[in-house]
């Protein structure tokens, strides 16, 4: 539980817990551990980001990360959340995120992962998320910056990509995960971070989107996914990372936010949670704390907000040949 009203100090960002925290969550016993066993490629992604934003990268060893991750990938090129589970987008693209936080692409069969990827493509130009054919925006936005990351965008239609994107967008400038489905922040972000890497923003009435977002910040600071739902950290980052892609973030009161995410800490053991005073997890602690980079929050690196990586870990792939 967080001891967010206090004796400790308040509206700081207690850093260096939250880097013990994500320590020691990767250790076996935790319950943390065990429920996230078949997600752990995501957990993974979430832990090393944060511990990248706050410069602590270093203290976790390169080789066993990256000798784990390897040992979840399949013969088809896509890679599964843990060792011995099935292959999906979700996980494949978390793999490819740690091994560019790591500087360590190289060691993939580039060709193989991208052809898994783009051969997740259906006609209509949407994207299933595996050979269960399942279809989500999440799933396009994946493949796009996946494909993107590894310099091979032209193995995919991207103009049908775009086409299937634009064909889930709704009349209050939102997207959901198909075509006629409510508009949600999360979807919103896959869609719009999406159009961004393909160059594609022009397709979005970024008026009518800025209002709907900057709509679901709520009377604590703290925003939500959809109206008259309760506000959670995570939306700091779908949220604000869309606000700032369609250049309208100045829409939103930047220090309540901050003061939000600030209340969600658990000041004494570290970890950031959805709300303040709930448990604490990892995929919070990562959104809180790449909401704040989004919100220049000094001490903490700066993350690209279409790509969910930090600005310079981008910056290497993108600007090398
Ligand atoms: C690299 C950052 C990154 C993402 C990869 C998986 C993915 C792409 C995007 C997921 C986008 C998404 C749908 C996020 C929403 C997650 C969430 C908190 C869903 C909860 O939905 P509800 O309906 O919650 O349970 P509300 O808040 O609406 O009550």
């Amino acid at each position: 539980m967080s001891s967010s009203s206090s004796t400790f100090q308040m509206g700081q960002l207690v850093a260096d817990k939250h880097v013990r925290y994500i320590l020691m969550s990767e250790k076996k016993e935790s319950f943390e551990s065990v429920v996230m066993d078949h997600l752990r490629m995501n957990g993974a992604y979430w832990g090393l980001t944060t511990l990248d934003l706050l410069d602590k990268l270093g203290s976790v060893s390169v080789n066993e990360v990256v000798s784990w991750l390897m040992t979840c990938q399949h013969e088809s090129g896509g890679f599964a959340g843990n060792t011995g589970h099935d292959p999906h987008v979700l996980y494949t693209l978390s793999a490819v995120q740690i091994l560019a936080l790591f500087d360590k692409l190289d060691i993939l069969d580039v060709g193989k992962v991208s052809s898994y990827v783009a051969g997740l493509q259906n006609e209509d130009g949407s994207f299933s998320g595996d050979i269960w054919g399942e279809v989500d925006t999440r799933f396009s936005y994946i493949a796009i910056c996946c494909l993107s990351i590894l310099k091979c965008l032209d193995k995919i239609n991207v103009e049908k990509a775009v086409d299937y994107i634009v064909s889930c967008k709704n009349l209050d400038g939102g997207f959901g995960c198909t075509p006629g489905a409510e508009s949600h922040a999360g979807q919103i972000f896959c869609c719009v971070g999406a159009l961004a890497i393909t160059g594609s923003l022009h397709h979005v009435d970024k008026d009518l989107l800025g209002w709907w977002l900057c709509e679901r910040q709520v009377k604590s600071g703290g925003l939500n996914g959809r109206p008259e739902k309760l506000p959670d950290v995570c939306y700091s980052w779908w949220v604000l990372s869309s606000l700032i892609m369609i250049d309208r973030v100045h829409w939103i009161d930047k220090a309540k936010l901050v003061k939000f995410i600030l209340d969600c800490q658990d000041l004494e053991n570290g970890g950031i949670s959805d709300r303040p005073d709930d448990a604490v997890d990892i995929f919070h602690t990562y959104f809180g704390v790449a909401g704040l980079s989004l919100l220049e929050y000094p001490g903490v690196k700066a993350i690209d907000p279409a790509y969910a990586l930090p600005v310079d870990v981008i910056n290497r792939i993108l600007l090398t040949k």
